[in-house]
C-alpha cells in the first residue's frame, strides 16, 4: 500500500489498538507511540496493546497510550513486526494492517505498507503523522528515539543521507537530540558498567589478535549484579578490539553448556561455523547454541576459525 492509501484507512477507522513486537525496542515503541498520539491528534481512539515487556526498555514512552483493561479494538496496526510469530506476550487478535521495514515481512496482516529501504520503521510512520497532522515537538521525540535506536545512535550499515534528512527534519520540528541520545546512548546501569569493565578486561585474543573471543560466565554476572537488560548488545565490545576481523561472545548458559554470538568482517562465514553446531544467521553474524564448557568452546572455536583464515 501507499502512504496516501493508508492515511485513508486510518483515517476511516476508528478505535485503535497499536501492537509492538516481543522484545520492545525502540523502534517499535517509538513508531507505535506515535501513531498512536497522531490518531489522537485528529480525534480518534487509539491505544497501545499492553505489551507485558515494556518495562525492559523505554516504559516512559508507552506509559501515556496504554489500553485499559476491556477496551475492545475495532481496528489492528502492528508496527515493525515482519511476522506474526512477532506478536507479544498475551496478544490474541489479528493484524488489519501492519506497518514494516523488514524485508522478510511475511505479508501476514490484511494490508501492509512496507518500506523495505527504510532503516527504521519509524521514518515511514513519521511520513503518516505528517499526512496526519503534522509533525510537533512531541511526535518527533518519539520518532527520534524509532529513528535513532534502529541505526545504533546513525552509526549502524543502515543509515544513508535518507535516514539523517529524516533526523534532521525530526530536530527542526523540535526532537531534542542531543537530550535524548545522552540517555539513550550514553547512560549505562552500575551493573551494566560493572559488567562491561570484567567483559573488556578478559578478551582472549587468537591469530595475532585477529581473531577476538568474550567468555561471559555466570560468575562476573552475578559479582556485577547483572540482569538480561544489562547484557544487551554485548555481543558487540569484543568486535571494538583494533585489528578483529572476527569476534564471538560465548554466554555460559552452565558447566557445559554456552550461546555464541558470532561476528566477522566477512572473512570468516559466520553462517558457516554456527551451522556445524546447529545454529546459524547471516554470514556476518550468526549464533548457535554448543554442548561444551565455555572456555572448551572458545578454543574449539578458535581452532576451527583458525582453518577458515588458510
Ligand atoms: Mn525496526
Amino acid at each position: 500500500m501507499t502512504i496516501g492509501e493508508t492515511v485513508g484507512i486510518l483515517r476511516d477507522n476508528d478505535d485503535f489498538l497499536v501492537v509492538t513486537h516481543i522484545r520492545p525496542d525502540g523502534d517499535t515503541i517509538g513508531s507505535a507511540s506515535a501513531l498512536c498520539y497522531a490518531l489522537r491528534k485528529i480525534g480518534k481512539t487509539a491505544y497501545l496493546y499492553n505489551n507485558p515487556q515494556f518495562g525492559d526498555s523505554y516504559p516512559w514512552l508507552a506509559e501515556p497510550y496504554l489500553a485499559p483493561e476491556g477496551f475492545e479494538p475495532k481496528y489492528t496496526v502492528c508496527v515493525d513486526m515482519a511476522d506474526k510469530g512477532l506478536y507479544p506476550e498475551g496478544f490474541k487478535g489479528s493484524a488489519d494492517l501492519c506497518i514494516d521495514h523488514h524485508p522478510s515481512n511475511s505479508l501476514y496482516a490484511k494490508n501492509t505498507l512496507l518500506w523495505p529501504h527504510k532503516a527504521s520503521c519509524g521514518e515511514i510512520v513519521m511520513e503518516l503523522v505528517k499526512e496526519l497532522c503534522g509533525l510537533d515537538a512531541e511526535v518527533s521525540e518519539l520518532l527520534y528515539v524509532a529513528v535513532s535506536t534502529d541505526t545504533g545512535c546513525f552509526v549502524y550499515g543502515n543509515t544513508t543521507g535518507e535516514t539523517l534528512n529524516a533526523a534532521s527534519e525530526l530536530c527542526f520540528a523540535g526532537a531534542r537530540n542531543a537530550f535524548l541520545n545522552k540517555i539513550l546512548f550514553r547512560t549505562s546501569s552500575k551493573a551494566r558498567l560493572a559488567l562491561e569493565a570484567q567483559i573488556l578486561s578478559s578478551f582472549l585474543y587468537y591469530h595475532d589478535g585477529k581473531t577476538v573471543i568474550s567468555v561471559v560466565t555466570k560468575e562476573m554476572l552475578e559479582k556485577a549484579g547483572a540482569n538480561e537488560k544489562d547484557c544487551q548488545d554485548i555481543a558487540a565490545l569484543p568486535g571494538r578490539a583494533e585489528g578483529a576481523f572476527t569476534s564471538v561472545t560465548i554466554k555460559e548458559i552452565d558447566e557445559n553448556s554456552c550461546k555464541i554470538s558470532f561476528r566477522t568482517n566477512g572473512l570468516v562465514d559466520a553462517n558457516k561455523v554456527c551451522a556445524m553446531f546447529g545454529g546459524g544467521g547471516h554470514k556476518m553474524a550468526s549464533g548457535c547454541t554448543i554442548k561444551m564448557n565455555s572456555f572448551k568452546a572458545a578454543d574449539t572455536l578458535a581452532d576451527i576459525i583458525g582453518e577458515e583464515y588458510k
